[in-house]
């Protein structure tokens, strides 16, 4: 694989005329002055006080005092990078979207991957959603895919996303929990809005907890139009497959993360990045004919739904690589703003209410936190193609707009700028027919909020149903308030009732027979409550394997991280044989040892130390080897948290090899009673070692791992 990928295109292209290096250069003011003495202020005398003259002094620490702009209202951490997207073949049947009908564009991407629930500073591993935010620098203007991990949203209107938002938010009187959906409001919240289930139960499980960013799916969730030359609609969902499969972590790995590397997740796009190992993505559609739009059990204007795969199959047509890390993290991955409303002629939005109010959201926070309607100009912001309008001024104008006018039409600027033709490639909205009421309702299409909760829980493998359970468990294990653990358990029984026992059991509550009425209260006072109850769950469909991380690949253990636990004395031949084999297929392998610096194998050679066995955890680790040689493992053995090491390795389901008397080490561990597991290798050759790294974990054995006590 390429290592450092220096490839220009029109974007980064666009970026280098505003990038500034400091290499050999002077330092200056803003003014240009050159600064002979950046570290002592002016004063009156060497022990007087300081003088106000001192404009150093005030530029240095003015701009220092307004450095910070408003964090985002909700995605405030997260990562970015950039690259590219390429069109495997042409779909111009459904778009005449130049981006998807010209395979020979390579259009420049720039993605943030977020957080939801948390600060700009909370941990990477929280249990949330993931924003998967996609800005397309296309030929025809930005189009901005802002979607998520997850395939549906929590809430069917946009009116409802400021109450979301505060309930999952931290406590307002107490500003906790930070980073977590655990607490009473957010359950109060979701009890009493039925159509939260579906999106809370994916939450529940593990996509809310990725090994990587770059193991996760995205998802444009909304149904959006594709509208082709003849301006032919047809509906649209949009996904991204990740090339190294959807994995996740454990909660218990999540919560230790989360100490031991709070960027665990930055860090790992960062660095995959900087290695060459360049994260991809497939991207798919589903594709739905406009006289189709009525054919489902469900409505596709309603957010809270996904079609399944198995109903309306994912055609892939191109693909997504990141192949450069921002130069600064304020100036792009701050700074860049991601409207919905971002589209090109080709996209068309429909009428989903959420993303219908999305449209407005997004332009007017951008105005409080990047503080001017010219936060378009901003660099990361700037499309490819030239702009031309009659807006003016506001602060931080950066374009120094030529003419006498302002205005359109006018005959003093020539008429210009002057409108677009349609051949010309300009924009105009899909003639959708529209006789309506002027209403304020929710539409009863939009009533069945348990089917897919349902579906989605029948449709995972057994270790994903008890991750499913044991997150419910430990959620509402952290709330308060009896009443509304029994509301959720109730809700959780309309879903599956095996579930909601075993949620149940683990809070000491029993699942309750009713609950007060009514259920739904996030509709409007005067709606027929009736209406909005449990109705019968629709069955269109037995299972969904698709929704299943079971089904996903595990073909590679590219980027994988090894743990190699050694000291001393190790064994090279044992050593070597694995390193080699290991970082044929793409892995890392790392050496942890009882200290920093080298250390020194069995033939007497110095080995570069990755990291100290004090500064380092087996959460960080996709897997551990354990080369023989006697002395090592001696010294290995004097070290607890070693066993610490390896019982959690054990615990968390994943791969462990040892040579020789590497075994005497693992003896001395948990797993010496288990060494016949699937996973754990006992000086084997190392294919299979490399074959249980890539299938993840081997969670068949998680009822043996339950009973580590780590
Ligand atoms: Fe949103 C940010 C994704 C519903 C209002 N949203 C934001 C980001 C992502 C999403 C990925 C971060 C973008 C970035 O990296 O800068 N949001 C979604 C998805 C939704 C959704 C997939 C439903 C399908 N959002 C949603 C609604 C509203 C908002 C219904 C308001 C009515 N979202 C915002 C926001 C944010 C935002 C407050 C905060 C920062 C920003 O926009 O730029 O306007």
């Amino acid at each position: 694989m390429a290592k450092k990928d220096n490839s220009q295109n029109k974007k980064t292209e666009d970026l280098k005329q505003f990038e500034k290096d400091a290499k050999n250069k002077v330092m200056t003011t803003n003014q240009g002055l050159k600064v002979n003495d950046t570290n002592n202020s002016l004063k009156a005398g060497e022990r007087g006080s300081t003088l106000l003259e001192d404009f150093l002094l005030r530029e240095k620490i003015t701009h220092f005092d307004h450095e910070r702009i408003p964090e985002r209202i909700v995605h405030a951490r997260g990562s970015a990078a950039h690259g590219y997207f390429e069109l495997y073949k042409s779909i111009e049947k459904y778009s005449k979207a130049g981006i998807f009908t010209d395979t020979n564009r390579k259009t420049p991407v720039f993605v943030r991957f977020s957080t939801v629930a948390g600060s700009k500073g909370s941990p990477d591993l929280a249990r949330d959603v993931r924003g998967f935010a996609v800005k397309f620098y296309t030929q025809e203007g930005t189009w901005d895919l802002v979607g998520n991990n997850m395939p549906i949203f929590f809430i069917q209107d946009a009116m409802k996303f400021p109450d979301l938002v505060h309930a999952v938010k931290p406590e307002p009187n107490k500003e906790i929990p930070q980073a977590a959906s655990a607490h009473d409001t957010f359950y109060d919240f979701v009890s009493r809005t039925t159509e939260t289930l579906h999106n809370h139960i994916w939450a529940m499980s593990d996509r809310a907890i990725p090994r990587s960013l770059r193991m996760m799916e995205g998802f444009g969730i909304h149904t959006f139009r594709l509208i082709n030359s003849e301006g032919e609609s047809h509906f649209v969902k949009f996904h991204w497959k990740p090339k190294l499969g959807v994995h996740s972590v454990t909660w218990d790995e999540a919560v230790k993360i989360n100490g031991a590397d709070s960027d665990f997740h930055r860090r790992d796009l960062w660095d995959a990045i900087e290695a060459g190992h360049f994260p991809e993505w497939e991207l798919g559609i589903q594709i739905v004919a406009q006289e189709d739009e009525h054919k489902f059990d469900f409505d596709l204007l309603d957010p809270t739904k996904l079609i399944p795969e198995e109903l309306v199959p994912v055609e892939i047509i191109g693909k997504m690589t990141l192949n450069r890390n921002p130069e600064n993290f304020f100036a792009e991955t701050e700074q860049v703003a991601f409207l919905p409303g971002h589209i090109i002629p080709g996209i068309d939005f429909t009428n989903d209410p959420l993303l219908q109010g999305r449209l407005f959201s997004y332009r007017d926070t951008q105005l409080s936190r990047l503080g001017s309607p010219n936060f378009h100009q901003i660099p990361i912001n700037r499309p490819i193609v030239e702009t031309h309008n009659n807006q003016r001024d506001g602060q931080m104008q950066m374009d120094i707009p030529k003419g006498q006018t302002a205005y359109f039409p006018n005959s003093l600027g020539g008429g210009c700028p002057h409108m677009a033709k349609m051949a010309e490639g300009a924009f105009n909205s899909y003639e959708e027919r529209i006789d309506a009421k002027k209403i304020r309702t929710r539409s009863e299409s939009f009533n069945d909020h348990f089917s897919q909760p349902a579906l989605f829980y029948r449709s995972l493998a057994d270790w994903e149903k008890q991750h499913v359970a044991d997150a419910y468990t430990f959620e509402l294990g952290k709330c308060k308030h009896k009443h509304i653990k029994e509301r959720m358990l109730w809700l959780i029984a309309q879903i599956n009732k095996d579930l909601s026992q075993q949620v149940a059991k683990g809070l000491g509550l029993k699942v309750p027979n009713t609950i007060e009425q009514p259920i739904n209260q996030a509709i409007g006072a005067d709606a027929e409550v009736e209406k909005h109850q449990p109705p019968k769950q629709k069955n269109y469909l037995d299972k969904a394997p698709s929704l299943s991380q079971s089904t996903t690949k595990f073909d590679s253990i590219v980027t994988r991280k090894i743990a190699v636990l050694a000291s001393d004395g190790f064994s090279m031949s044992d050593f070597i044989a694995y390193k080699k084999a290991l970082e044929k297929e793409g892995a890392m392998v790392k050496i942890i040892a009882p200290h920093g610096g080298t250390i020194r194998c069995d033939e007497n050679m110095e080995h570069e130390v990755d990291a100290s066995i004090m500064t380092t955890e087996s959460v960080l680790f996709d897997a551990v080897y354990i080369p023989g040689g006697k002395k090592s493992i001696e010294m290995l053995k004097e070290e607890p948290k070693y066993i610490k090491f390896i019982n959690e390795t054990f615990k968390h389901c994943k791969a462990i090899a040892v040579d020789n008397e590497g075994e005497d080490l693992l003896d001395t561990t948990f797993v010496s009673k288990y060494k016949n597991d699937n996973a754990i290798f006992v000086n084997e050759k190392v294919n299979g070692f490399i074959n249980a790294i890539a299938k993840h974990r081997n969670w068949d054995r998680m009822p043996i791992a339950a009973k580590v006590p780590a």
